[in-house]
């Protein structure tokens, strides 16, 4: 996989040459390229940004930088174009799953207050196009965001973790539920101990534990998930008729 960064902050990116990223690199599964957008505005100040159509506040990034740089890049047909964006669709492990299945990923990386929308509606001219947010909030721009999907992507990669690690990953929230809280040495620590169901030795008892915790802490922490609509595992919900 070939993942390509097109941003006005090319150092945001330093932290793909560490830890997971760094290492899927080392391995030879994923090749990373980061690109200043700036190189591809040629006036004096190599601006990227300008006022909106239609008055309002704040900047928005020019179309003409995207559109060389897209060509620079060759993004074609076989190429993903994802912008990060707080208007787009949500991120979630699913998403992250599909995207580790293409063989190259553009990221288009948004400051100010937007990509004028033509850059978007030419991208999906000439390739796919995905629109991500990583949730309700907003952040200054779009770096931290690829930075993030990067690193969900690319450990789903065949070969990464082994085929284990990935097969348990398929869903965030297995069975639905969020984990179940963890434990490891010493059985006592700072006046906690370990829950004695956890040395027991029981299996069935451990997991029927776990179970109740995960159930328990979904409920509090995400009531969402518990709703059967939303568990979305793909399998058709048959009712009685
Ligand atoms: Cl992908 N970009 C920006 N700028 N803000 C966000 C986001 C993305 N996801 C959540 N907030």
């Amino acid at each position: 996989m070939r993942l390509d960064y097109l941003t006005i902050f090319p150092d945001f990116f330093a932290p793909l040459d560490l830890s997971l990223p760094g290492k899927a690199a080392d391995k030879g599964l994923v090749e990373f390229h980061v690109h200043d957008l700036r190189g591809h505005s040629h006036d004096k100040h190599h601006r990227v940004d300008d006022t909106p159509y239609g008055g309002g506040a704040g900047m928005v990034m020019k179309p003409e930088p995207w559109g060389e740089a897209f060509d620079a890049l060759g993004v074609d047909a076989g190429t993903t174009v994802v912008f990060t964006t707080p208007s787009g669709e949500p991120f979630d492990q699913r998403l992250a799953a599909d995207l580790a299945t293409r063989g190259r990923i553009v990221f288009a990386c948004g400051r100010y207050e937007g990509i004028d929308q033509r850059v978007i509606d030419h991208a999906g001219e000439r390739a796919e196009v995905r629109e991500i947010s990583l949730g309700d909030y907003v952040l200054n721009g779009g770096e931290v965001a690829a930075l993030a999907i990067t690193e969900a992507v690319v450990r789903l990669l065949p070969g990464f973790m082994g085929n284990a690690a990935s097969l348990v990953e398929e869903s965030h929230a297995e069975g639905g539920l969020l984990e179940y809280p963890v434990y490891t040495k010493p059985p006592q620590w700072r006046g906690h101990d370990v829950p004695a169901v956890l040395r027991s030795g029981d299996h069935g008892k451990v997991a029927a534990w776990r179970h109740e915790q995960a159930v328990r802490r979904t409920a509090e922490r995400r009531p969402d998930l518990l709703h059967p609509s939303q568990l979305d595992d793909g399998t058709p919900i048959v009712r009685a008729t």
